[in-house]
């Protein structure tokens, strides 16, 4: 039906009095939300029916999985909370991995889901799970409504907690009996949350005691997080560095926080991170941690971490500082109003030996692959893509080596532009995130770097994509193995590749029965065009690049060894 068909909501809507879901729907309009996903089913109706001719951009993907990365990266992409509804029971339950994806990420996140009658809840009513039961641990927040006239208060506080100190998704359960019931809003509701408390400001003697220790490093690191990104700090973090006279290493998470074109960059650091990021934090004298939280893809073994360093972390998650690492100077609060403090008090230093030392090891140990094989490496691809979009593209990843040769070989210069599953290592992630990043930023070249065993898990979203003619671009590297999983059995398991071998489907053919534009890529010869027509491409397109099979990810820091410790040295020092 088209919208101007539609029968109207009628007079009620404009009355103090209002069901429920009208008052969800308008403090979601409230809260400044212009678009949101979801999926349907019996106890949300009526808040459907709200949503008919609210002025709401409603995406519906084909799986609340999807649906939830789908807000999930709409909200990493576009710095907004990120909405996602779903009904109770079977449609709550597949928003779990999506909640921990985004709780892992600290992503600002309201799910909203249906729940069956408030008398019929614990009697195992039809769809009915415990949802604030199951999602708990995999929420910042949440809980369920009972009573209508909590439901606007409930609404606020839930975008509020979502969006402040360290971002997190939150889920507000609201059973249908209060979605049809009614409340007159004539007066003004306040939140109320008195436990809880967001500190913004740094204190002023820890920022200077650390101003002090950089100022007085020889051989300093500074070790950038998401949580630059999540605060939009990284224009001041760019000052922090260019005042000090820094270098800068990034987690996989904080990849476009400082623009990799430059000098002082040491790109990424941790498991499959640079040799010369890894050297770096080993020896440097002091590390700086800002908005980054020591997980053990990036410390290896925690016991010979940066041993000789004195640690500042700026975090504003008070839990976070000393959870993994001893710190010596923590500073507590966000990151935008503590660094350009720190700016005023540090001074330039040469550092000319550090530098020095930093430039040996960039140059003896590059990412790199061998450019001279005939077959498809997926460096390549990356490369390539990368050349040809300028390095400007927005870049979503699956899950295993896909994700590594992204982070390592697209050059990363603006926040906002790597959209990954870090924390959690979500497959599937890849094209729903591509799906919520296009439809965050509608004029941009949005490309999702995949695994074929990534791809394979959310593949349906593609529909969703062609539905709502996005062009997302969709590169899938496409070596038949769970790569990663293949990777470390070829490492640890003396080549016993149990169970990471399945065989795929054709996936030109399966876009293009979705909608889409298949490409299938299986010479070297034919990278280049094929990625020249993909970004030429108005309609969703897929292209599927079949690489060199058994091509791993260097350098790797085994779990349990020392950031030093680093496999694969040998063959990019050879190759290099
Ligand atoms: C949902 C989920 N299940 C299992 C895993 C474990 N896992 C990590 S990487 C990987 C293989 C990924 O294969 P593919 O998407 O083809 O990527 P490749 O490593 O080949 O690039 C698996 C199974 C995971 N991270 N997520
Ligand atoms: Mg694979």
């Amino acid at each position: 039906m088209s919208p101007k068909s539609r029968p109207s909501a009628g007079p009620a809507a404009q009355s103090s009095v209002k069901t429920g879901a009208q008052i969800i729907v308008d403090t979601l309009i409230e809260q400044g939300v212009d678009t949101m996903f979801g999926y349907t089913g019996g106890v949300v109706l009526p808040l459907f029916d709200r949503l008919y001719d609210a002025p709401i951009n409603f995406i519906i993907p084909r799986h609340e999985q999807g649906g939830c990365h789908m807000a999930d990266a709409y909200a990493r992409a576009s710095g907004k909370v990120g909405v996602m509804l779903a009904t109770s029971g079977p449609g709550a339950c597949n928003l779990v991995t999506g909640l921990a994806t985004a709780m892992m990420d600290s992503t600002p996140m309201v799910a909203i889901t249906g729940q069956v009658r408030t008398e019929l809840i614990g009697n195992d009513a039809f769809q009915e799970a415990d949802t604030t039961g199951v999602t708990r641990p995999v929420t910042k927040y949440n809980c369920i409504v009972k009573d209508v006239k909590d439901v606007a208060r409930i609404f606020r506080e839930a975008f509020y907690i979502a969006s402040t100190g360290r971002q997190g998704p939150v889920l507000i359960d609201v059973p249908v009996d209060v979605e049809v019931a009614k409340f007159d809003t004539k007066n003004p509701v306040e939140m109320e949350l008195p436990g809880y408390r967001v500190r913004t400001k740094g204190h002023a003697r820890q920022i200077s005691t650390a101003a002090k220790a950089i100022n007085d490093s020889g051989q300093p690191v500074l070790y950038v997080g998401g949580g630059v990104i999540s605060a939009n700090a990284a224009e001041e973090l760019r000052q922090l560095a260019d005042k000090a006279h820094l270098p800068v290493t990034t987690t996989l998470l904080g990849l476009g926080s400082y623009d990799q074109n430059r000098p002082e960059s040491l790109d990424m650091l941790g498991m499959h991170g640079a040799a010369y990021a890894n050297y770096a934090v080993q020896e440097c004298d002091l590390l700086i941690a800002v908005g980054a939280r020591f997980d053990d893809r990036v410390t290896g073994k925690l016991k010979t971490f940066a041993p000789n360093a004195k640690i500042i972390h700026i975090d504003i998650d008070p839990a976070s500082i000393s959870k993994n690492v001893h710190v010596d100077i923590p500073v507590v609060g966000d990151a935008k109003f503590i660094l350009p403090e720190l700016i005023k008090e540090v001074e330039h230093r040469e550092r000319k030996q550090w530098f020095k030392k930093i430039a040996e090891w960039k140059k003896k140990f590059p990412f790199s692959y061998d450019r001279e094989a005939s077959t498809i490496k997926p460096q390549y691809v990356i490369e390539e893509l990368c050349r040809q979009t300028k390095g400007g593209a927005i870049i979503t990843t699956g899950v295993g080596q896909n994700q590594m040769w992204a982070a390592q070989f697209y050059r990363f210069s603006r926040p906002r532009q790597l959209i990954s599953s870090g924390g959690l290592g979500t497959m599937g992630f890849g094209l729903p995130a591509a799906i919520g990043a296009q439809v965050a930023r509608p004029g941009e070249t949005v490309i999702d770097i995949d695994g074929d065993h990534s791809f394979n898990m959310t593949m349906t979203e593609l529909a969703t994509a062609v539905e709502n003619k996005l062009p997302i671009k969709v590169c899938i590297l496409n070596n038949g193995y769970m790569g990663m999983v293949r990777q470390w059995q070829e490492l640890f398991y003396n080549k016993r590749y149990s169970k990471s071998y399945l065989s795929n489907p054709d996936y030109a053919t399966v876009a293009r029965a979705m909608g889409a534009v298949g490409i299938t890529v299986d010479k070297k010869a034919d990278v280049p065009k094929a990625i020249k027509q993909m970004l030429a491409e108005k309609r969703p397109c897929v292209a599927d690049f079949k690489i060199e099979r058994e091509e791993n990810v260097w350098p790797m820091v085994p779990a349990g060894k020392s950031l030093d410790e680093m496999s694969g040295l040998d063959i990019l020092e050879s190759i290099a």
